[in-house]
């Protein structure tokens, strides 16, 4: 009686280890804030994208003026206004430079403008 509980138990321990893990493998983004100013994009993460890899890309803007993140000719947000959050997720497919701007007229110029290097 006592080595059949126990045999129950480590069954049962091992079926949520299993589930735990296949539920994480195919849920998790690797999330990056991305946060906005006027007229500045600072990303939480700057260096090792990797292609194939989901990012969780969370955009909010703490300027006064709307902004967006518009990862060019992959994926753009929403033009939010200060105060406001919203996210994006992307799946880099080639390792390369991937511009991003903010589509607000002028304000690419005006400093919000990069590259996520993507290898
Ligand atoms: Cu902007």
């Amino acid at each position: 009686m006592k080595l059949s509980i126990a045999v129950l138990v480590a069954v049962a321990l091992i079926a949520v280890g299993l589930f735990a893990t296949v539920g994480s493998a195919s849920t998790q983004a690797t999330v990056v804030t991305v946060t906005m100013t006027d007229f500045h994009f600072k990303l939480s993460k700057t260096t090792g994208f990797k292609r194939g890899v989901a990012y969780t890309f969370k955009v909010v803007n703490k300027g006064a003026a709307l902004h967006n993140f518009d990862i060019q000719t992959v994926k753009k947000s929403k033009i939010i206004a200060h105060g406001k959050t919203t996210s994006i997720t992307v799946t880099f497919k080639q390792a390369k430079k991937y511009p991003y701007v903010c589509d607000v007229p002028r304000h690419a110029e005006l400093g919000m403008a990069g590259f996520i290097k993507v290898s």
